[in-house]
């Protein structure tokens, strides 16, 4: 016979990952917007992709502030690391895993700069979090 839950459950199983992680974060985190990067993950806009798993990509900052100046972000959008909670600490552990890996991969054999921006005296532009890894070249200190 024909069981009257299957169609719902099946829907849910086939709804794309992406929508179910930003279902599962908006739950989490309130209501959170879409921003340039849900586009990027769901490859809907072009990135230059030089890393992904099923937790984090990796992609070209789009205006380099250094040689190579890459981001790594969650595939859940956490608008920012201020509103990280403590069960993300996983997976805030793996993006910065995953941020030495790829500065490894891109031969920063010299040292790199990594940093989160947070909301307006952080400087923060795009509104899911994104760790910056840069380098190729001497970094100052204290930035700007
Ligand atoms: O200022 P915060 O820390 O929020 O950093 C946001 C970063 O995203 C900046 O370094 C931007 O240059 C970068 N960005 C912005 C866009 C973008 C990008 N990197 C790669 N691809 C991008 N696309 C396609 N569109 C953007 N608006």
């Amino acid at each position: 016979g024909v069981d009257p839950q299957r169609g719902t459950q099946r829907r849910l199983c086939t709804k794309g990952d992406e929508v179910r992680l930003a279902e599962e974060a908006s739950k989490k985190y309130g209501n959170t917007a879409p921003t340039i990067f849900s586009k990027v993950i769901d490859k809907s806009i072009p990135a230059d992709i030089i890393y992904e798993d099923e937790k984090c990509l990796a992609f070209r900052d789009i205006s380099p502030q250094a040689p190579v100046h890459f981001l790594v972000i969650p595939r859940v959008p956490i608008p920012r690391i201020s509103e990280a909670k403590d069960d993300d600490a996983g997976l805030l552990g793996h993006l910065l895993m995953v941020a030495k890996n790829v500065a490894k991969q891109e031969s920063l054999n010299e040292g790199y700069r990594v940093v989160i921006n947070d909301g307006k005296h952080g400087a923060q532009s795009v509104y899911h979090l994104h760790v910056h890894v840069l380098g190729g070249r001497q970094m100052t200190w204290p930035p700007g």
